[in-house]
């Protein structure tokens, strides 16, 4: 009986904590569900270099864009969302996935590096 009372004990304890964990990441992903990328798709670095967000673009020095077959430079690129330019100022390390939409290029998905 007594035993009982222990291992049920280590079962709720063990079930709080495991909830615990979840929690904060189960968040995360619903928070990049909105910008359609996920962390492990952030493909290239870059610093923040201007943020305008009236015209809802972000200019970027980045390292070469693989994916868009881009060298390293410095551009302006388009926010896909509004609220992916949220909290980024001059001078940030960013993490971010560019695409090519309708011949321009687009800022998908962006994350401060801390
Ligand atoms: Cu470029």
């Amino acid at each position: 009986m007594k035993l009982n009372h222990i291992l049920v004990a280590l079962a709720l304890g063990g079930a709080a904590i495991a909830h615990a964990q979840s929690a904060e990441p189960v968040d995360h992903a619903a928070h990049h569900a909105q910008s359609g990328a996920d962390a492990q798709e952030l493909l290239s670095q870059g610093e923040v270099r201007k943020v305008n967000r009236e015209a809802g673009k972000v200019t970027l020095r980045h390292g070469p864009l693989t994916n868009l077959d881009m060298p390293a430079m410095t551009m302006a690129f388009a926010a896909a969302d509004p609220k992916l330019l949220d909290g980024l100022k001059e001078g940030d390390k960013v993490r971010f996935t560019a695409e090519r939409k309708d011949g321009a290029f687009v800022v998908v998905a962006i994350q401060r590096i801390e």
